[in-house]
């Protein structure tokens, strides 16, 4: 598919603009009337659509249904621009190379990723119609920020078109040790398309770290290391201008889902769900994108498995278990839903009344109030993922328990991990250890439940979604054409070779 109209329906003059998959919100027709707009899922646009708000900036992405792209759209201050897929482009690059090759493969292989050379070539082609729409949408020298292993080619490819704008990349989920990586039959491409960027970020430490070995293995790229304490691990020197690459955890608008928790309709909301679910009985709490990556059959095989040897009881615990549906086209999600709505069915069968069934499981989205309204209501919250790359439901229910009720049990494989160091940490493979845990979590003494959610609140209000994007853009205002010195807290001083 080409892309005869953007030169004429893009404007090239915003400041700040942010280059993402998707759209914060897509457009549904329904019938011939106007379409409707819907907030689109994940963590990414719940992280970005408070910073880019709050700028006044563009976003580059796609709008969700495939053919004709609709005109640019303004939606509460922000602009819009969506850029066109075809149907088979969004097999090939979107379902295919994003997220049967790239998302298994940086998730630890708990899916085998496929490589596919027609995947690759969608993915090339449409990386490189996100750089011509970014090129055309962005002022001189603005700053682009690219988002997300979709589009890792998209640095690379907008620099060819345009040197003068300051190029951050941020990807959101895990970078993948070397020896996984290397598997990939395009690595080098891949290398070299985020070395585009100025500034080249991951969510942890492990991540950056990982790049910039791989830098040097395939690209022979000569690095110079920074000190620990600063976000920037290294800086990779190109002809004519560095990279560089560091850490910046990612994290949530805290104070706004605070207040949004402690509002009098969440908290009806909050008691009427506890009241629904039976009066006195313990609630644990799942929710996430129905993703195999997110550890929900190991979580409901540690759950029947209690309620089996009895140490959990149906009459007084119930499990619910919010769903949101995602990539249902590609093989491995549709597998992973049979396999657990066999599971739930099974359990409930097996151990519940009529009337009483011990997991509810929706398989949906819900609205951000009733969201809230069930963290409010969670006894135990589980997130147990096999591998993230932050994981935004923990530090969310944190965020949303101003009363300091709830326990938090967390895979040591969320990148949250690393900084909710107070919550019940769990490796969700060992399935005796996370029956222990997710008992022990059921039964915590109430003293020592307050003082670990008021040091886990602590830390995700220090450390907020606005702190994150602070530090980023800190750092990139410091790289790239025309840069600031380097002088901020946020950016290192100092340099050593490594
Ligand atoms: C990727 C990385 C990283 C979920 N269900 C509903 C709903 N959600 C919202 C949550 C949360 C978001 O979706 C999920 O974010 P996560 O971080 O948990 O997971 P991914 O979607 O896999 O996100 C992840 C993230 O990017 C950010 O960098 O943390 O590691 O994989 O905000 O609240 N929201 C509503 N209804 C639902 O039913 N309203």
């Amino acid at each position: 598919m080409d892309t005869p109209r953007i030169r004429h329906a893009a404007q090239s003059d915003a400041e700040f603009v942010v280059v993402a998959n998707r759209l914060p919100v897509h457009l549904e027709w329904r019938g011939t009337g106007a379409p409707r707009r819907q907030r689109s899922p994940g963590g990414l646009v719940s992280a970005l659509e408070p910073i880019l708000r709050a700028r006044q900036g563009a976003w580059v992405g796609w709008a969700g249904t495939t053919g004709t792209a609709p005109a640019p759209f303004h939606d509460h201050g922000l602009r819009l621009h969506p850029v066109p897929l075809d149907a088979d482009e969004h097999r090939d690059y979107y379902e295919g190379f994003s997220n049967a090759t790239l998302w298994p493969l940086f998730h630890d292989v708990v899916a085998p990723p496929d490589f596919d050379r027609a995947w690759w070539r969608g993915y090339h082609r449409v990386n490189q119609r996100f750089a011509e729409h970014a090129a055309a949408v962005a002022g001189p020298g603005a700053t682009v920020w690219i988002q997300d292993y979709q589009l890792m080619l998209v640095p690379a490819l907008l620099r060819a078109l345009r040197p003068d704008v300051r190029i951050g990349f941020f990807l959101h989920i895990p970078f993948p040790p070397p020896e996984l990586f290397l598997q990939l039959p395009w690595r080098t491409d891949i290398v070299e398309g985020l070395l585009g960027a100025d500034l080249v970020g991951f969510q942890l430490p492990g991540g950056a770290r990982n790049f910039l070995h791989l830098v040097h293995r395939l690209c022979g790229g000569e690095s110079v290391s920074r000190p620990l304490g600063t976000p920037v691990l290294g800086t990779v020197r190109m002809p004519g201008r560095e990279v560089h690459v560091g850490a910046f955890p990612i994290s949530i608008d805290t104070a706004e889902l605070e207040a949004l928790a402690r509002s009098e309709a969440v908290q009806e909301q909050a008691e009427r769900i506890r009241r629904q679910l039976g009066d006195g009985r313990r609630i644990m709490l799942g929710v996430d994108r129905l993703d195999y990556t997110k550890g929900i059959d190991q979580r409901l095989r540690a759950f029947e498995e209690l309620l089996a040897d009895g140490r959990v009881s149906a009459r007084d615990t119930v499990l619910v278990q919010i769903a949101t549906p995602s990539r249902e086209r590609v093989e491995h999600y549709r597998r992973q839903r049979t396999r657990i709505e066999a599971r739930v069915g099974r359990i409930n069968g097996r151990f519940g009344q009529v009337g009483r069934v011990p997991v509810h499981y929706l398989h949906t989205t819900v609205d951000r109030t009733e969201l809230a309204a069930f963290y409010r209501a969670a006894d135990v919250m589980l997130v147990t993922p096999l591998r993230d790359g932050m994981n935004l439901v923990a530090k969310e229910f944190v965020a949303a328990r101003p009363d300091l009720g709830g326990a938090l049990v967390l895979s040591e494989f969320a990148g949250a991990a690393q900084e909710l160091t107070r919550a019940l940490l769990v490796n969700p493979h060992h399935l005796s250890e996370l029956q222990d845990v997710m008992a022990r979590a059921l039964h915590l003494d109430e003293g020592e439940r307050r003082l670990h959610m008021r040091e886990l609140r602590r830390h995700v209000r220090e450390r907020d979604v606005h702190h994150w994007a602070r530090s980023f853009l800190t750092v990139l205002a410091s790289a790239g054409p025309g840069s600031l010195p380097v002088d901020s807290d946020e950016a290192p001083r100092t340099a050593s070779v490594a």
